[in-house]
């Protein structure tokens, strides 16, 4: 049998940064390990899909530059979602650039990314000066980052040592790095550091693909075989006939899969 894992509740005691430690109490308050990639078009569709499956999730996930409209007024409407449905925001922008080039990115530009998002993410393959500079925004604003560690998509380069690097990055910056976006942790984690987060992407409830490399795992052996903490779905919710009510499956899933792990 597998080790019995420490409940979201006892991790947020040992998390070391504000964010990590707010997401892991969310969770454990509202029962959800589901975060929901928002990937739609339209702004209009992305504030009613985020007041439907408000009370379903503890993230939710955009990609700000796909949506066709951006301003001050539908990022206040965005935050006050989260502060009804108590969700946190997480824009995954996957910084890739020099520190002093994503200073400018994350805090800057037409989107002010640090000023809502409370959750962003970067690769690793600048080195740690990536993180330097998105913490000298982000920390004083009571932000968290997330290291991609592993990729969900087919032939994907971030394996072995590159991840392992990652797990060390983010154990010596613990203080702005929330945890990671990963596949596998329960084979690589850093078991000394319970505050970490992992979230995971390519889920949805049948095992499957999509024609462009995206390879998708279910909830369970997301959540009970491979790890994880989080499970980000996006197509199989907002692609779904009625989005609130597959969210609510999902939510089960993943919370049934989480009970068992910490049970077990
Ligand atoms: F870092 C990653 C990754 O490794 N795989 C991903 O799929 C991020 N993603 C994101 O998760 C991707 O950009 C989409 O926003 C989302 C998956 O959406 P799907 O519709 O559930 O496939």
């Amino acid at each position: 049998a597998k080790p019995k894992r420490q409940s979201y509740e006892q991790r947020a005691e040992v998390a070391k940064n504000a964010v990590s430690k707010q997401l892991l109490n969310l969770m454990a308050k509202k029962k959800t390990n589901l975060a929901i990639a928002a990937d739609v078009a339209s702004t209009k569709q992305l504030l009613a899909l985020a007041d439907q499956v408000g009370p379903h999730i503890c993230v939710f996930k955009t990609h700000v530059d796909i949506l066709d409209t951006w301003n001050a007024e539908v990022q206040g409407e965005l935050q006050s979602l989260a502060e009804k449905h108590d969700f946190l925001i997480f824009e995954d922008r996957k910084f890739a650039d020099i520190g002093s080039t994503v200073v400018a990115q994350y805090s800057g530009g037409l989107y002010r990314i640090a000023d809502w998002a409370h959750i962003t993410n970067a690769h690793l393959v600048p080195g740690p000066g990536i993180i330097q500079g998105l913490k000298q925004v982000g920390l004083e604003k009571g932000r968290g980052l997330l290291l991609l560690a592993e990729m969900s998509s087919k032939g994907h380069l971030a394996t072995g040592s590159y991840t392992q690097a990652v797990a060390a990055a983010a154990e010596e910056h613990q203080d702005f790095v929330a945890g990671f976006i990963s596949q596998t942790p329960s084979s690589w984690q850093p078991q000394s550091s319970p505050g970490l987060i992992h979230m995971t992407p390519g889920v949805q409830l049948a095992k499957g693909g999509d024609n462009l490399g995206q390879q998708y795992n279910t909830p369970q052996s997301v959540i009970g075989g491979a790890g994880s903490d989080v499970i980000i779905v996006g197509r199989g919710i907002y692609g779904a006939s009625d989005p609130r009510e597959t969210a609510q499956q999902y939510q089960e899933a993943g919370w049934s899969a989480y009970l068992a792990s910490v049970s077990a």
